[in-house]
């Protein structure tokens, strides 16, 4: 016997499914904000003012969610984005393949306050970390992964001294960055 709130559950779903964008919908009438075929303006007004207010309520608790990881130092913010480790150590196409399997990819320092924030989880699990840099095929120059060319760089002294024949990048504890074979165990640090 159906409980009855999965009967509820169930009938919104029934009215719901065939309707993705709510744009597209039909009038449902008899649920909140959502005019019949009359469409008052009235309604239609009080219903963009309900999803505004949602979406300052989810943006706030979207903040509070991210400060207490950050909080708790599992995340380091800095402007719009995040950098975040899984305490893994990888080869670079392992850990660049972690990171895209949650939407990111591998962090790469634009600035110095970016690669401070990389340098802190370094530091924090005192392990060097691949950062998401490698050598063009064709130009031989170092560039992020979506082939666009470095705005910035953070090289030890001597650095970079392969002449090719390390292809990734790895961040030393000390935020100074090294030309490295690809193939190491390295710290994943990804960015979101
Ligand atoms: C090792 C490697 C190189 C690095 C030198 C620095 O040989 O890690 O990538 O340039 O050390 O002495
Ligand atoms: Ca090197």
């Amino acid at each position: 016997m159906l409980s009855y709130s999965s009967s509820i559950l169930i009938a919104l779903a029934a009215v719901l499914v065939p309707c993705h964008a709510l744009s597209k919908c039909p009038g449902i009438s008899g649920l909140p904000g959502i005019p019949g075929r009359d469409g008052l303006k009235g309604l239609s007004d009080s219903l963009a003012a309900k999803r505004h207010n949602a979406l300052a309520n989810l943006k706030h608790r979207l903040f509070q969610l991210e400060s207490v990881l950050a909080l708790n130092g599992e995340i380091r913010k800095v402007g719009e984005k995040i950098f975040a480790s899984n305490g893994k150590k990888a080869d670079f196409a392992s850990a660049l393949q972690s990171c895209e399997e949650v939407g990111g990819t591998l962090a790469a320092p634009r600035n110095e306050e970016e690669n401070k924030a990389i340098m802190d989880i370094v530091k924090q699990h005192n392990q060097y970390a691949y950062l998401g840099i490698r050598k063009g095929e064709t130009s031989g120059q170092f560039k992020y992964i979506n082939g666009m060319p470095l705005n910035y760089s953070n090289w030890h002294q001597h650095e970079p001294n392969s002449k090719g024949r390390e292809k990734c990048v790895e961040m030393y504890t000390d935020g100074t960055w090294n030309d490295k074979k690809c193939n190491m165990y390295r710290l994943t640090i990804c960015q979101l």
